[in-house]
Order: structure tokens, then C-alpha cells, then sequence
């Protein structure tokens, strides 16, 4: 069987990767495609251009580089029209799209589009083998010590899915807080419209920026006041639907604004107004127009609300995380009260792709 697969990320790059793999085929079968690109099988080690020779609409030139007997990469250029037609014409010659089985080959599959150093190098670490080493620890040890062990790699992975990012934070309160404003300091770019007219921001604004280490989707909206308004209505709707789905809503609340939503990280803004503040009095406070000091201050805030580490993972090293929903869930559901082989064979058979603890 000829394989593919596309190494690289499904987004615009300067160049792409796509694997060839004739590791399974006989070896005329590899000799044959190869060929119908105009293409001879290139030796291991070598890396040489070529236009491809095809009649292919797009591909143009590739750099064809030799790995292994049978296992090849063409480098395209990355812009994903190009890259689209050279997967579809491989299709044609016979490459099926390989599919990420083992949970290492599912880490390096998830690695492509890791968004910051903490995601990649989780990532990376279970593409080595972290994940298989720890859950294969299992089955020698003693039923709570197991149970021990779930529970930590269970929260190990609520760290790993921050770091992989991005975090989700609404910044909410009253029209006029001073949310769209804090919003542009935190991204440090000038993405809200700002107005000292109440209900200047009416939709939903997202956008994606980094805080420290971690990557933040902030999510801007309507700000509460009582009306009668339709289409402020609507949008202070929208504002509590994103609280649904946000993992941490900051209400902003300016000098004499009332108290914030029980459920709502309450954060006093436009604290450079505030006359007459006793020494101390800022404590926990932002000021929009001192951008750095408003950063250290919401990262510190969400850092203990989310109980994240200062660090969001060790560059060396790195332990067992679980990455994703599938993951998690097989996880939690898993019986760790099993005998040890009947344990083994639940966790090789998750480590390998056999069970269906998997989303498609
Ligand atoms: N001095 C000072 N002014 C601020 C600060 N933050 C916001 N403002 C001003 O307050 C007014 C309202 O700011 P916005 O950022 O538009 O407030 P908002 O909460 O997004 O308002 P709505 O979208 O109308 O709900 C603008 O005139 C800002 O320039 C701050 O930290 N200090
Ligand atoms: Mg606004």
C-alpha cells in the first residue's frame, strides 16, 4: 500500500511537506508512481529540485528528499492551492492518506498545528513516548496508587489543554468600563473601537493574543446597562452566551460602578481616574493606558483563577499529558480496578489505535 500524509500544517507556509511511504508496497509499485511524476526513487540521504512531470495543473517545482528506501518527502511551496492539487494528484496515482494510529503518531499529527512553545513541546514530549511510559506504568501498581496517578494526569492535562491554547477569557461589565480599552492594551494592538459614548461596542470582537506564555482568545462585547434598546439587547445576549463558553470572564467594574456577577472575576478599571486612592488601594486594579503593568496584572489574575502555573510546562523533559476530548475521556472512563493484564491490554489497546476512544 502507498501511503501519504501531509506533515505540515493545512495553512500557508513557505513551504510544504507531504510523505510519501512505499514502506508497505511492493517495490515496482513505488517505482511506477514515482515515475508517473517523473521522478526516480530517490536515494536515502539525498535531497534534489524537480519540476514535476505530470501534466498536474498547479505543482510546479518540489524538493524531493530520499529518508529511507520507500519513504520519501516532496517539499511544494506551501500555498495550500498547491498543495491541495498535489495531494489530489497523488490520490490519482494510488497514495492513500495514512491515518495517525498509534497515540505517539496522534501527538505528531496534533504537533503540526501546535500553536507556542508549551503546546509543541507537550506535544512532542507524548510523540516520544511520555503518555505510553506512564499509562504502561500502570498495571504494576497497587489499585489506589493507580487511582493516584489518573487523578494527576488528569490534571496535568487541564494545564496542557491551556498551554495548548488558546485560553478563553470574556472581558465584561458595565457600558463603558473600559473593556474594549483593556482589550487593546492587553493585545497590544488597537483591535476594538473605543468611544467615551456608552454602548459604542455592540458585536462580539474576538481576538487572539499572547499573554506571557500563554496564547488568549479575548472576547469583547456589549457592555451591561438596563435598556430597551433592541439591538443592544442583542448583543448583551451574545455576551452571555460567550460567558458559557469562555473559561474565564473578567468584569470590569470603573470607580462607582456596583459589585460583579458572583460567577465573574471582578476587576476594577480605569484606575488612573480614581482620586484620592489610599496607598494599597489600587491593589488588583487596571489601567488601560499603562499597557505592560495592565498585562502583568491579568496574567497574574488569571494565572490564580485558573490555577495555571507560572510556567506551563518544563522544557526538558517533559511528563505524560493527555491533548485532547478523546483522550480525556477514555481516560476518565477507564477501569483501573481490573486485574493488571486485563489493565495492559485496555491501555495498549487505547496507545495503539484499537479502541475506539478516538473522535473522528
Ligand atoms: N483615563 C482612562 N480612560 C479610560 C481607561 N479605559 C478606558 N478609558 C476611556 O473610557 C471610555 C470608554 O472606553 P471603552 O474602552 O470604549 O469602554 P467599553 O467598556 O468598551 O465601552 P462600551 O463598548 O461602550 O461598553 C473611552 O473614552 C476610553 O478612552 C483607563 O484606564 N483610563
Ligand atoms: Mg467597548
Amino acid at each position: 500500500m502507498l501511503k501519504l500524509r501531509l506533515a505540515t500544517a493545512r495553512a500557508r507556509g513557505a513551504v510544504a511537506v507531504v510523505e510519501l511511504d512505499g514502506r508497505m508496497a511492493r517495490a515496482a509499485e513505488w517505482r511506477q508512481a514515482l515515475a508517473r511524476l517523473g521522478l526516480a526513487p530517490p536515494e536515502p540521504g539525498s535531497a534534489v529540485l524537480r519540476r514535476l512531470d505530470c501534466g498536474a495543473g498547479l505543482v510546479d517545482e518540489v524538493l524531493v528528499v530520499g529518508r529511507e528506501p520507500r519513504l520519501a518527502e516532496l517539499h511544494p511551496a506551501g500555498a495550500p492551492p498547491m498543495v491541495e492539487s498535489l495531494l489530489l494528484l497523488l490520490e490519482t496515482l494510488g497514495f492513500q492518506h495514512a491515518r495517525a494510529a498509534s497515540c505517539e503518531e496522534r501527538a505528531e499529527e496534533a504537533l503540526v498545528a501546535a500553536e507556542g512553545l508549551a503546546g509543541a513541546r507537550i506535544l512532542l514530549d507524548q510523540a516520544q513516548g511520555a503518555l505510553r511510559a506512564e499509562l504502561l506504568a500502570w498495571p504494576a501498581l497497587a489499585p489506589d496508587v493507580r487511582e493516584l496517578r489518573r487523578a494527576a494526569l488528569l490534571e496535568r492535562a487541564r494545564v496542557a489543554r491551556m498551554a495548548l491554547g488558546p485560553i478563553v477569557v470574556l472581558v465584561a461589565g458595565p457600558v463603558n468600563a473600559g473593556k474594549s480599552s483593556l482589550v487593546n492594551a492587553l493585545a497590544g494592538r488597537s483591535a476594538m473601537l473605543v468611544s467615551d459614548q456608552p454602548g459604542t461596542t455592540r458585536d462580539l470582537v474576538r481576538t487572539r493574543a499572547r499573554l506571557g506564555p500563554w496564547e488568549v482568545e479575548w472576547i469583547d462585547g456589549a457592555g451591561w446597562r438596563e435598556t430597551n434598546a433592541e439591538l443592544e439587547r442583542e448583543g448583551q445576549r451574545r455576551v452571555a452566551q460567550a460567558a458559557l463558553e469562555c473559561h474565564a470572564r473578567l468584569w470590569l467594574l470603573p470607580h462607582g460602578a456596583g459589585s460583579a456577577p458572583a460567577d465573574a472575576i471582578a476587576l476594577r478599571s480605569r484606575m488612573d481616574e480614581v482620586a484620592d486612592r489610599p496607598p494599597g488601594e489600587d491593589e488588583g486594579g487596571v489601567c488601560a493606558l499603562d499597557p505592560a503593568e495592565a498585562r502583568v496584572r491579568v496574567r497574574a489574575i488569571l494565572e490564580r483563577e485558573l490555577r495555571l502555573p507560572a510556567e506551563p510546562w518544563p522544557l526538558a523533559g517533559g511528563p505524560s499529558a493527555l491533548w485532547d476530548e478523546a483522550g480525556l475521556a477514555w481516560c476518565r472512563g477507564l477501569d483501573t480496578t481490573v486485574e493488571p493484564e486485563a489493565l495492559e491490554a485496555s491501555v495498549r489497546g487505547w496507545l495503539d489505535g484499537a479502541s475506539d476512544g478516538r473522535a473522528h
